[in-house]
């Protein structure tokens, strides 16, 4: 078994390491560092930049819940548009939708999609081959900025808002996603880990909050992103998507969609938008800001490399000038958990 451990660099104070039993690809795209390893426990691991995307054990979590959420929600969605999701795990899922007629894939490191082919292609299955998708090469802030298409659903699959997916969680490209959806269309994104990094989804939905008339995060459980519950973000302007009737999700996975779900049901989805307390405050106090003009988004602190330890040195029989200490970190003290930055309060959530 090999004895090399892989790390994830995210959080500034907690790190996580994966045993790669077998590192499969290891490579500095022109975007990203990109590792593709084995693990005995979740299979086959992409990490992007010191960050878990997906395992092939429980990929399906993350995929699903970015997918069925708002595609359920729609009648009948006919197009969708999927930013970043190289992997193809959300192409997948959309395409499960008979409804479906387009799909637009816009991923700026064709290498995770080749990657992806090569090494776990049991996660875009035939997804890149389907007549109903176009896979594009390029920037998706400025695809979407630039695109005079309409979508009925935007899906922003991105890593955290690190390299190059920092501009895929900005007011500037979500704005663009709205005008680039239907009347009535739902712009879904990822939003990290609700209780480690509040303030990340605080700013998402200040941000969905300035621009869209209802939004609504929602959670699903990944065991591989450690660190609690993951949080989803739904905008939209349509009042009849947001909360729709159990039986009615139930009847469209029935009739509409062709394939197996391993995590989503209807009652999964109802459930999801379930806050517990602390994380509704955070979402409900970033809807009041996002409302009275706070449109502030998250911007992510660098990790810093972790506090070396002293090197061990022979003890010196006699006094020398004294050991100096290592360098304080730069880095301000950390928030409490479920802490998040408080402004305007006056406007009234109409989520
Ligand atoms: N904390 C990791 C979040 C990663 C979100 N993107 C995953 C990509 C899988 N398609």
């Amino acid at each position: 078994m090999s004895d090399r451990w892989i790390e994830e660099t995210f959080h500034a104070d907690w790190r996580v390491s994966l045993r790669a039993s077998k590192v499969l690809h290891e490579v500095k795209t022109e975007h990203q560092h990109l590792v593709i390893f084995e693990n005995p426990t979740w299979g086959t691991v992409l990490m992007l930049d010191g960050v878990t995307q997906l395992t092939t054990s429980d990929e399906h979590v993350y995929h699903e819940m970015m997918a069925h959420v708002p595609l359920m929600a729609l009648d009948k969605p006919k197009s969708v548009l999927v930013v970043g999701g190289g992997d193809g795990g959300v192409l997948r899922e959309v395409l499960k939708h008979d409804s479906i007629e387009r799909a637009v894939l816009v991923e700026i490191d064709k290498e995770v999609i080749d990657t992806a082919l090569k090494y776990y292609p049991g996660i875009p299955q035939d997804a890149f081959n389907d007549p109903r998708t176009e896979v594009v090469i390029a920037d998706g802030l400025k695809y979407v900025a630039e695109t005079k298409e309409q979508f009925d659903c935007i899906i922003v699959d991105s890593s955290e808002p690190i390299g190059p997916s920092a501009v895929l969680h900005t007011k500037e490209f979500f704005a663009d996603c709205k005008k680039a959806l239907t009347k009535g269309g739902i712009l879904v994104t990822q939003n990290g880990l609700a209780q480690l990094f509040p303030d990340h989804l605080a700013g998402t939905t200040r941000i969905f909050a300035s621009l869209f008339k209802r939004v609504a995060p929602y959670i699903c459980h990944q065991p591989c992103y450690f660190g609690g519950m993951f949080a989803l973000n739904f905008a939209t302007d349509s009042k009849s998507v947001l909360k729709v009737d159990e039986k009615i999700l139930a009847k469209r996975a029935r009739k509409g969609v062709t394939g197996a779900m391993k995590y989503y049901t209807p009652a999964v989805h109802v459930g999801a938008f379930a806050l517990p307390a602390d994380i509704a405050r955070v979402a409900e106090e970033a809807i009041e800001a996002g409302r009275a003009g706070d449109d502030r988004g998250y911007v992510h602190e660098t990790a810093q490399p972790a506090i070396p330890k002293p090197a061990k040195k022979p003890v010196a029989k006699k006094a020398r000038s004294p050991a100096k200490k290592p360098a304080a970190s730069s880095k301000p003290p950390a928030k409490k958990p479920g802490a998040t930055r408080r402004k305007a309060k006056s406007a009234k959530s109409e989520s």
